[in-house]
């Protein structure tokens, strides 16, 4: 009896998560996949460069597979001699499919951790016309959101979407890590998540 309503109690927490946060991805299914069924990569131009794997780790005692993202930012060559860019995208879209419609959510979630600590990137969206010029809009380096910057420590990073500034929400394209400043590292993410709008949040949304 007494396990039966701890089961239903587990159950009902699950769905609750899921009401209150979507999985882009959490690194244990395909790997350029992401959950949501569509293309995660490295993006780079020569002379910098960027290299994706996953290894198995272990987050508050739960086993899981994390993201490792290894880079190499380089500030000199490459287009107009600014040594070209690397970082990690997410799409949210299908390529030349619907775009996704980001409405619903307030915030974008993800578990991150360093190397060796003081690593940095900045945080990146990309609504259909950003997509379509091949950039994002970003909402500024790691160091805004996390006093101590990245460390050896898990850490979870939220962004607000709207310090994405007026984006087409109802039309968005993809997510970016973007390693801008020069120097080499790895990072490691897991849990990628969008957080949803609270009902009175959506409310208030509509009175705006
Ligand atoms: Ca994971």
């Amino acid at each position: 009896m007494a396990r039966d309503l701890l089961k239903d109690i587990q159950d009902l927490f699950v769905l609750y998560v899921a009401a209150r946060k979507l999985l882009v991805d959490d690194f244990e299914g395909e790997e350029i996949r992401n959950r949501l069924g569509v293309r995660a990569n490295v993006f780079q131009k020569a002379p910098s460069k960027s290299m994706v794997s996953r290894r198995e780790d272990t987050i508050e005692g739960q086993p899981t597979r994390v993201l490792l993202l290894r880079y190499d930012k380089q500030n000199e060559g490459g287009p107009y001699g600014m040594g070209g860019w690397c970082g990690y995208y997410t799409l949210l879209n299908e390529i030349d499919g619907d775009y996704f419609d980001a409405t619903p959510y307030k915030a974008v979630s993800v578990l991150v951790r360093g190397a060796a600590g003081g690593e940095s990137f900045e945080v990146g969206m990309a609504d259909k016309n950003w997509q379509t010029i091949g950039d994002s809009v970003k909402a500024g380096p790691v160091e805004k959101y996390l006093p101590r910057g990245i460390t050896t420590e898990w850490q979870e990073l939220i962004i607000p979407l709207a310090d994405f500034g007026s984006m087409d929400f109802p039309q968005m394209g993809s997510l970016v890590f973007n390693f801008h400043k020069q120097g080499q590292g790895i990072v490691d993410l897991d849990d990628l998540l969008l957080i949803r709008k609270t009902e009175q949040e959506m409310l208030e949304a509509w009175d705006d």
